[in-house]
């Protein structure tokens, strides 16, 4: 069942096992599990875990990196299918996302999205550590509809205040709608620095992206 599923591949990233991690998945395809509900409840469910043992020092760096690679050798096997689904949309405008400045964490930010793309979006990808002019160029070379940050530090998440300053400076703030997300952030700073998205993760930010287009 999806539970189990679920609970196998939350296991398989804590035990930082790639091989287990693409064998359930593939085990996932074949059974026609939900795809979205894996990656959320189950394999996001362990980096999770891992990051929070991190916190509380029973995890080291090492071992991180170790469940980012599991995480990210599941969503791998996971991602064509994922595509073919949203394959036949017609696409309902440009989203242009990276990483901030000074920050490399990217599964997050693929995993929004692969489901942005999904969703019917044509998603621009920026990448990571991903300089503020960057974002302000990229919006004037792509118009998008919304251009989203992902911020998974506390250090780094302040940059996504210059985000909202330098469209401004560029004259081009309101041509443009602001998604912020990140484990970091939260609602209030997004309405702290006037960022008009706020997406705790990859369905809530498909949701309200539907919901502005
Ligand atoms: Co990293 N790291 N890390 N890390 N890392 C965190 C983020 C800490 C919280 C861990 C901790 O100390 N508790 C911490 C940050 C502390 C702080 O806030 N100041 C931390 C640190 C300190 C660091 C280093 C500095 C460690 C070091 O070198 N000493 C270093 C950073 C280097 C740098 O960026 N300059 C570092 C490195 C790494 C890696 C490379 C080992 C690895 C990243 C691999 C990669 O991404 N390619 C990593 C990881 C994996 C983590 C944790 C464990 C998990 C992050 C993750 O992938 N989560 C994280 C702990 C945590 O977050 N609790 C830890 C799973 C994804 C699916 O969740 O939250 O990223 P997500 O994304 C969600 C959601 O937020 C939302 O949707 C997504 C899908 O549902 N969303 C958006 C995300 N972005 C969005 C953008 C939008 O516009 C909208 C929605």
């Amino acid at each position: 069942t999806q539970d189990e599923i679920n609970a196998r591949a939350k296991a398989a990233v804590m035990d930082f096992d790639d091989e287990l991690v693409e064998e359930i998945c593939e085990e996932a395809l074949e059974a026609k599990i939900d795809i979205v509900s894996l990656i959320q409840d189950g394999l996001t469910a362990g980096m999770n875990e891992v990051g929070d043992q991190f916190e509380q020092g029973t995890l080291f760096l090492p071992h991180v990196i170790a469940a980012s690679e599991a995480m990210s050798a599941g969503v791998a096997v996971l991602t064509p299918a994922l595509e073919a689904e949203g394959g036949s949309v017609k696409s309902k405008g440009t989203i242009v996302i990276g990483t901030i400045e000074g920050d490399i964490h990217s599964i997050g930010k693929d995993i929004v999205l692969t489901m942005l793309k999904i969703a019917g979006f044509k998603v621009v990808d920026l990448g990571r550590d991903v300089a503020i002019a960057t974002y302000v160029d990229a919006v004037k070379e792509h118009k998008p509809l919304i251009v989203g940050s992902s911020a998974l530090m506390t250090t780094t998440m302040v940059l996504q205040m210059q985000i909202e300053e330098q469209l401004k400076e560029a004259g081009i703030r309101d041509t443009v709608l602001t998604m912020v997300g990140g484990a970091p952030v939260t609602q209030d700073w997004a309405d702290k620095i006037g960022s008009d998205i706020y997406a705790e993760n990859a369905t809530d930010a498909v949701v309200k992206c539907n919901a502005a287009a």
